[in-house]
């Protein structure tokens, strides 16, 4: 496939079913970076409506690829600053003194593209990332609507399933959850207004990355949902199962970008290291057996009580680089994750070290400003990080509907969380008492340079 030229978004599919255009929308925030970033229930959507008889084409104004519109100079292995455009705070956002923008491709350019588009859509799938990046979605729901007024649009992804009292007011067709379990993918085709095929193999952890045109990262998406239960997370009301996928079907999509010249690949997992045996160190093996060059990327933090000995050496020998790990805190008597003694992240630690990583490709997330948190735990914690010469990160914590959590986070928020999603941005510290301020963030900003 060759660079696309605005306006061309081309159709991909063999079969003779309806043609079906997927959207991943502009990020309206403070801030934004992409860090390996794709829409992948969205790729999952498409690549299984493809293999069922669909032709499918997906616009991601998130898309570096397209010629003729500038982006800013990658970063270090193909992460990188979007394109920025600033635009008025919504009303709900109006207290912070911060710059609001629109993230990723010209809004002109999208719509021109989408208006070219022959022949037009059947139907339109519009997903969300995160719950607080809905006036994207709504924005170009709005375009969408304005094109092609009789087409009909449904909205997915996290904002639909966990905000969908919210999401049920912008008058489109709603899909709570996975696409794949069956009541969802019949009502799909149902909308459709085809008979429902069965599920094609793969459901759910396919994904259909060669509608990106050189790209030069993708994500690796071996697994669904997560066997724990942490307070602050939402894994569960998304996907409550735990589903892993064959290392066969990994290895081929890996094969298959890392042959368009893709090496940097993201695992999007949440729980990469539990029962590796299935597919985790098959996928390893087989990279180092087949001597291919990439590096691997761990954006999404791994458990560190699972980093044994072997697995660092194993994810070493991979090509693992980029290592994130979740540490949440130091106060290791005092935590809502997957507990961790103080014992067995000094071992992973020392472990992910004797492997040879290098300090400088080790990250690890701290959690700052969860409900009630006395924050002098997170200063101890990157104290304690950095004793190792570990990079700290400062993972700002974001109250998400459906999570264990949610309600510590409505009492101890000054804002009402639970009705507007804007509110549940991490930028704006929604559970710290008083807010973000500069003044704050810029001393946070030193303790983490140790100043
Ligand atoms: C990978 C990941 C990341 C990656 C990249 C994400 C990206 N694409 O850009 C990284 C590590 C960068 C990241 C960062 C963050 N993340 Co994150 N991330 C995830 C994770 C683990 C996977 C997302 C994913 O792609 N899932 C896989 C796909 C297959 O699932 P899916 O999207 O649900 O899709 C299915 C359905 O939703 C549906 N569907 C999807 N779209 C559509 C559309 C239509 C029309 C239809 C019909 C159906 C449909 O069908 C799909 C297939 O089954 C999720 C947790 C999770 N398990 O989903 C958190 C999650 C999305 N992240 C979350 C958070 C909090 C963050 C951070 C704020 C963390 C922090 N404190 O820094 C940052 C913010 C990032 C930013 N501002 O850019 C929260 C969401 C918060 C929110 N309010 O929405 C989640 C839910 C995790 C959690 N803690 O509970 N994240
Ligand atoms: S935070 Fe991670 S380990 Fe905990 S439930 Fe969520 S995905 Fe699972």
């Amino acid at each position: 496939m060759s660079r696309p030229i605005f306006p061309h978004i081309p159709w991909s599919g063999e079969g003779s079913g309806p043609r079906i255009l997927g959207i991943n929308p502009w990020i309206l925030d403070f801030a934004a970076f992409n860090l390996w970033s794709r829409p992948v229930g969205l790729l999952a959507c498409l690549d299984m409506l493809r293999n069922s008889g669909a032709r499918v084409s997906l616009m991601d104004c998130l898309d570096p690829t397209w010629e003729g519109v500038p982006w800013p100079k990658p970063g270090k292995y193909g992460t990188g600053h979007y394109p920025k455009e600033e635009i008025p705070t919504p009303a709900a956002l109006d207290f912070m003194d911060r710059k609001f923008s629109r993230y990723g491709l010209p809004r002109e350019k999208v719509r021109e593209a989408l208006a070219a588009m022959e022949p037009a859509p059947d139907a339109i799938l519009i997903t969300t990332i995160m719950t607080y990046w809905y006036p994207g979605t709504l924005d170009i729901l709005d375009m969408c609507k304005e094109l092609w007024p009789d087409t009909p649009i449904i909205l997915g992804g996290t904002y639909a399933t966990l905000c969908s009292d919210h999401a049920d007011e912008s008058g489109a067709m709603l899909l709570k959850g996975a696409m794949e379990t069956p009541s969802n993918w019949a009502a799909v085709w149902n909308i459709l207004g085809e008979p429902t095929p069965s599920l094609p193999m793969n459901a759910g952890l396919g994904l259909a990355l060669d509608l990106y045109n050189e790209p030069t990262y993708a994500p690796i998406l071996g697994s669904r949902g997560c066997p724990f239960t942490c307070d602050y997370c939402a894994s569960h009301a998304l996907y409550p199962d735990f589903t892993q996928g064959t290392p066969n079907t990994i290895i081929e999509a890996i094969q298959s970008e890392y042959d368009r010249g893709v090496r940097d690949f993201a695992f999007y997992d949440d729980a990469l290291l539990v029962n590796p045996k299935r597919w985790l160190w098959p996928v390893l093996g087989t990279i180092q057996a087949k001597g291919l060059d990439l590096r691997l990327h761990t954006p999404n933090a791994m458990h560190i009580r699972s980093l044994t000995a072997d697995t660092c050496q194993r994810l070493k020998q991979g090509g693992l680089h980029t290592v994130r790990l979740g540490l949440e805190t130091t106060d290791f008597n005092n935590r809502n994750d997957v507990k961790l003694t103080q014992i067995e992240w000094e071992d992973g630690a020392q472990n992910l070290l004797d492997a040879g990583f290098n300090l400088d490709d080790i990250g690890v997330y701290i959690l700052f400003g969860l409900p009630n948190q006395n924050l002098d735990n997170v200063e101890e914690a990157i104290g304690h990080v950095r004793s190792f010469g570990f990079r700290p990160h400062l993972a700002h914590y974001t109250p998400i509907p459906g999570s264990p959590m949610f309600q510590q986070a409505r009492d101890a928020s000054s804002h009402d969380i639970a009705a507007e999603p804007l509110l549940q941005n991490n930028s704006i510290w929604p559970c710290v008492p008083g807010g973000f301020s500069w003044a704050e963030a810029n001393r946070w900003k030193l303790l983490m340079q140790g100043k």
